[in-house]
């Protein structure tokens, strides 16, 4: 069986191809004009990077290399005895292209496994930590220590050429990702639960499995399967997310893996990102706080309104680039639909309550393009209910997620030659001026 790596070597110099042809031939062609509003709306809708794992549409949500969420549940190996997608099949899919036979996706599990353990002055950095600080600033200070150890870094100040930049730099984002889980638990741990053991890793278990354990939830199998499920769908959403293109920009400049992740973390600790499944369950709370149980339609409406006229933007609800109902969304609730005490669980009954009323209630706002529900609006919900309640740490295993997409693009973008981004920006003289003589 061909190892994760080899078969990326066997798929690069396809690709390599592909870039070099539409550069030598298409290099001048005009697929879209630069507007006013791309330059001062946060660049929305503008073409202008390049991610080839997944693409995002607007009205159907996400595709990883041409297939769905749907497709993805159906042709990717769970793990032994689960039924969810795990982390190293989507991330063999995200790499490669190709859907990872059961004989690869284990190989890579035990491959993860053992490199999981953290260097010891990373657990004692980590230790040293204020427990007041928030766990993401911890997790990217974490990320970034590990590049102590960067392959990448070490060969480039040898002296490498560029053709082998990939494979250093794809040992290191395999090291990182297989250290993720050991370096979110400790943090875990060492904020919410301190004095508890923290378990090793069992080379027998896949990534998200090992993570669960350490997180100390291993004895219960559905917040296992949940975890794998909300792990590998928040893996990936194209590349002009925060988060996405922070680990690109600064990938590009040959900065390690490890430090270009640790910079995505912090894109991803922002409320407009990532943050927003902490702010959706602490809303979600105060809502219930204030309403009490079995609340009415009409009372979650009014509390929308209540959010809404004190200037405040309803968490979960919007996106960027969607604009319909987000499938991560939809799979999420499906997975909650499948178990009875999920669905008589209070706060995950108001989810799905407020998913009823909100897109009405934001729609006659009228102010957002999209006013259905993202992923965010109901994955710290089922945390919360499996017993996982300490909602400033639901980022952290978004950015342990995240890491799948980052690092697949970390490795393709050296195996491509990408170059150093650098946009032009221009002042609003200069853009006057260019509206004048346009
Ligand atoms: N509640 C209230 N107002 C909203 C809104 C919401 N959920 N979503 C958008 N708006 C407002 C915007 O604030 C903006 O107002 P302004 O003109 O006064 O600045 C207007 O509607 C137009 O915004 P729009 O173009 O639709 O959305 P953007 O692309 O600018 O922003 C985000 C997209 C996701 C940031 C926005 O919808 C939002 O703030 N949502 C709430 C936070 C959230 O759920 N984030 C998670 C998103 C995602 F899933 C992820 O990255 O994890």
């Amino acid at each position: 069986t061909k190892t994760l790596k080899e078969t990326l070597q066997e798929v690069i110099p396809a690709k390599q191809e592909q870039l070099k042809k539409l550069k030598a031939e298409h290099s001048q062609a005009v697929i879209g004009d630069v507007k006013v509003e791309n330059i001062i709306g946060g660049m929305r809708g503008l073409k202008a990077m390049l991610w080839e794992s997944s693409v995002l549409d607007p009205s159907e949500g996400i595709r990883f290399h041409g297939l769905s969420i749907p497709d993805c549940q159906e042709k990717l190996t769970p793990a032994p005895g689960g039924k969810e997608i795990i982390a190293e099949s989507m991330l063999w899919l995200l790499m490669t292209g190709q859907v990872p036979t059961t004989e690869q996706t284990r190989q890579l599990s035990k491959e993860l496994a053992e490199k999981g353990e953290l260097p010891a002055f990373v657990e004692q950095l980590l230790d040293s930590l204020p427990k007041t600080l928030h766990p993401m600033t911890q997790l990217g200070i974490g990320v970034a220590a590990l590049n102590h150890d960067s392959a990448f870094q070490a060969a480039y100040e040898k002296g490498i050429k560029k053709s082998e930049y990939w494979t250093y730099a794809f040992d290191d984002c395999i090291n990182l990702l297989a250290r993720l889980p050991a370096l979110a638990a400790r943090i875990y741990r060492n904020v919410y639960k301190p004095g508890t053991e923290l378990p090793k890793i069992d080379k027998e278990l896949d990534l998200v499995g090992n993570y669960t354990r350490m997180l100390g939830f291993g004895d219960n199998q559905n917040m296992t399967e949940y975890l794998r499920l909300y792990i590998a769908l928040h893996g990936d959403h194209e590349g002009g997310n925060a988060s996405a293109h922070t680990a690109h920009l600064v990938g590009s400049t040959l900065a390690d893996p490890y430090i270009a992740y640790s910079a995505a973390l912090y894109a991803l600790a922002g409320p407009l990102h990532g943050l927003a499944n902490q702010e959706v369950l602490r809303w979600q709370q105060a809502m219930q706080k204030e309403l009490g149980e079995n609340v009415s339609h009409e009372q979650i409406k009014e509390y929308l309104w209540k959010t809404l006229k004190s200037g405040q933007v309803v968490p979960g609800y919007g996106h960027g680039v969607l604009r319909n109902p987000d499938p991560r969304f939809l799979a999420l609730q499906q997975f909650c639909e499948s178990r009875p005490e999920l669905m008589e669980s209070s706060t995950i009954q108001l989810v799905k309550k407020t998913s009823e009323v909100a897109p009405g209630v934001l729609m006659e706002h009228g102010k957002t393009k999209n006013p259905y529900p993202n992923v965010d609006a109901t994955s710290g919900c089922v945390l919360y209910h499996y017993g996982l309640t300490e909602y400033k740490y639901y980022t952290v295993i978004f950015g342990v997620s995240r890491a799948l997409g980052c690092i697949t693009q970390l490795t393709w973008a050296r195996a491509l030659g990408l170059p150093l981004e650098r946009p032009k920006s221009v002042s609003m003289g200069a853009l006057e001026q260019l509206v004048k003589s346009s």
